[in-house]
């Protein structure tokens, strides 16, 4: 079991949840807690949920068509497997919805994957790369920065932040390459001249 709060109406804070965070098992959470993180960062309240398309297709009905009533103006939804439940909530509403397809044993996430970005035409769910959560919080967060200044500017210096992240992996990646012996050199002292470079990362 994997715990997501004491409540199951979790706000992250003490504002009307703009984004309603849904997943069909608490074994998702471990992914999507990382949207709720995210929005967070951004100062964006959010309402994280279990519910399920397959389990519990009433309690999915009745809070998706509820929701915009109480202020939420994006959902994400995560879901692995058969992952129906963005493309089921889609179909219940006019708000925009972002699938996060959940990694899975069997297929390594492809399943939830097509599930959840194949949706027919009309019906469209925006889904992120397999388990990538933050994107889905970042994609949530450039909806309500159409008509939210101050959300506009937390974007450009996220933007900021990642082309930071970016020169500094630069100029690290470099500096190590500076010390590290050339191949040939190596490859003379018996090695391969495969030093470890750092591996470079970005400040998300
Ligand atoms: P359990 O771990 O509870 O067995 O769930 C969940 O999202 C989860 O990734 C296994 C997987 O089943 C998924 N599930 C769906 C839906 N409901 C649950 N794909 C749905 O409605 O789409």
């Amino acid at each position: 079991m994997h715990s997501i709060t004491s409540s199951p109406h979790h706000s992250i804070t003490k504002r009307r949840p703009v984004v309603g965070i849904l997943m069909g098992s608490d074994s998702d959470w471990p992914v999507m807690q990382r949207a709720a993180a995210t929005l967070e960062r951004f100062g964006v309240s959010c309402e994280s949920r279990v519910l399920s398309a397959h389990r519990s297709p009433e309690l999915v009905r009745r809070y998706v068509t509820s929701a915009g009533a109480r202020g939420i103006k994006v959902f994400i939804a995560g879901a692995g497997g058969a992952a129906h439940l963005a493309g089921v909530i889609a179909a219940l509403t006019t708000l925009p919805v972002i699938g996060v397809p959940i990694e899975t044993k069997s297929l390594k996430g492809l399943d939830s994957l097509l599930s959840t970005a194949q949706m027919p035409s009309g019906v469209p769910v925006a889904t992120v790369a397999i388990g990538n959560a933050t994107n889905a919080a970042i994609l949530a967060v450039q909806c309500l920065a159409l008509s939210d200044r101050r959300l506009q500017r937390e974007l450009t210096a996220h933007k900021r932040r990642l082309v930071l992240g970016i020169r500094k992996a630069d100029r690290e990646i470099n500096r190590s390459r500076l010390k590290a012996p050339r191949p040939a050199e190596a490859a003379g002292r018996g090695g391969q001249g495969s030093r470890q470079l750092p591996r470079a990362r970005v400040i998300g």
